[in-house]
């Protein structure tokens, strides 16, 4: 599937630091520095403009910083690609396929796409989808997984049917817990097991969670699950289940690899243990916490001083809102507010804007979001062991000449 390979391109220049010329060059497609974590491959796949690869079996692909500063809508070619099971579809004959609604219900339904669109009601939202371990490449002490700079999120419009209203058709009988969710990628021979997810079935019924088949105005792209995926506002993506088809109601908490043994976090306020600890309890990871992004500089980039300079941004949150962003350019003694940009509903990325003017020397922006519930992106870096929910303040270094 894979286009490009640069991998001798960026091996000869292993070492090398060069923010600004980096940043310039992404566009290019040749390598891009995403945010203080080292220069990588970028590539193509079906579908997509070069992104940054993190894995190429199964494809894991990162969206470059840069792209975020195209609109609080991300663009459907430059969403990030996760996967964990290799064994992923190829091809899928959108005349052959269908949608199945079983386990504990009246009636088990099998559903093509035309009926899917058809015979149910449409809705549309706009929601933030994010990989828990996004950011996970900065954590120190550094931990296994994924070392993901800060572009495995995307902010996209999702148009599909509300899961309540399949489920309802299906009438769900008495005693039901949880919802299944299970695509058509498979569980691989060394024993990784099939991705398989679950939300409460009051979660589950909310009128909110939805079976999607378009983003953005079109058919869902391959790799972002073409051609139906849960989309679940306001919680990480390891919810947002691909290629889905097969729901099941089930009468008891589902026990599956990826929801009891993966996908766990710290049971405490915070999510967080010490640096390098371990936690006594874990429990589901569930809600995206408040987070920030400045993306109109890279690091190191380099603006006039004395002059007005636009600083803009996005925010966003597990679905309170965002109250406010607020900018520090002296590493956090003292904050201006910035101006917010259109609401695009509660689980959208939320742009920013602030001008302000520099003084000769370097720098360190800080950028700190708020959301409507009072919750606030924390100084300090919390930690856990894999590597999940960063959401400290950002700081990115500029210099003004
Ligand atoms: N079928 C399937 N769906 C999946 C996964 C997967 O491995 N297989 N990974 C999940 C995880 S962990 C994330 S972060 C999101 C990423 O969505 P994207 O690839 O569309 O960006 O897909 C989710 N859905
Ligand atoms: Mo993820």
């Amino acid at each position: 599937m894979e286009g490009v390979d640069r991998r001798g391109l960026i091996a000869g220049m292993a070492g090398t630091l060069l923010p600004t010329a980096a940043w310039a060059r992404a566009g290019e497609g040749r390598l891009i520095l995403p945010f203080d974590n080292g220069e990588r491959a970028l590539v193509r796949y079906p579908q997509k403009r070069p992104l940054i690869r993190l894995t190429a079996r199964p494809p894991q692909l990162e969206t470059p910083m840069a792209v975020f500063n195209e609109g609080p809508v991300t663009p459907n070619d430059a969403f990030f690609v996760r996967y964990h099971l290799a064994d992923l579809p190829l091809d899928i004959d959108a005349r052959q396929f269908k949608l199945t609604v079983g386990g504990h219900v009246d009636r088990v339904l099998s559903l093509s796409l035309p009926e899917l669109k058809r015979d149910f009601p449409v809705q549309e939202i706009v929601a933030v989808n994010q990989c828990s371990g996004n950011g996970r490449g900065f954590f120190e002490p550094r931990v296994g997984g994924g070392q993901l700079g800060n572009g495995a999120m995307g902010n996209a419009r999702w148009r599909g049917v509300p899961l309540r209203a399949l489920l309802d058709r299906a009438g769900v009988r008495t005693g039901a817990r949880q919802v299944t969710f299970n695509g058509l990628d498979n569980p691989q021979a060394d024993g990784i097991p099939d991705f398989i997810k679950a939300l409460d079935i009051d979660h589950a019924r909310d009128g909110e969670v939805m079976v999607a088949w378009a983003m953005n105005g079109a058919d869902l792209p391959f790799l972002n699950g073409y051609p139906l995926r849960l989309v679940v506002p306001g919680h990480y993506g390891t919810y947002w289940v691909k290629h889905l088809n097969e729901i099941t109601v089930v009468d008891a908490a589902y026990d599956g690899y990826w929801m009891k043994t993966a996908y766990r976090i710290p049971d405490n306020d915070c999510a967080c243990v010490t640096p390098g600890g371990k936690p006594d309890k874990t429990r589901s990871i569930t809600r995206l916490n408040v987070r920030s992004f400045l993306t109109s500089h890279a690091p190191g980039a380099q603006v006039a001083a004395g002059r007005p300079v636009a600083l803009s941004g996005i925010a966003f949150d597990g679905g309170a809102g965002i109250a406010r962003v607020d900018i520090s350019a002296d590493g956090g003694q003292s904050w201006q507010e910035a101006a917010l940009g259109e609401d695009l509903g509660r689980y959208s990325f939320r742009a920013w804007h602030l001008s302000r003017s520099l003084p000769p020397g370097r720098h360190r922006i800080q950028i700190r979001a708020t959301s409507r519930s009072g919750e606030v992106q924390p100084v300090e870096p919390r930690w856990q062991p894999a590597g999940y929910m960063r959401n400290v303040i950002e700081t990115v270094e500029i210099v003004a000449a």
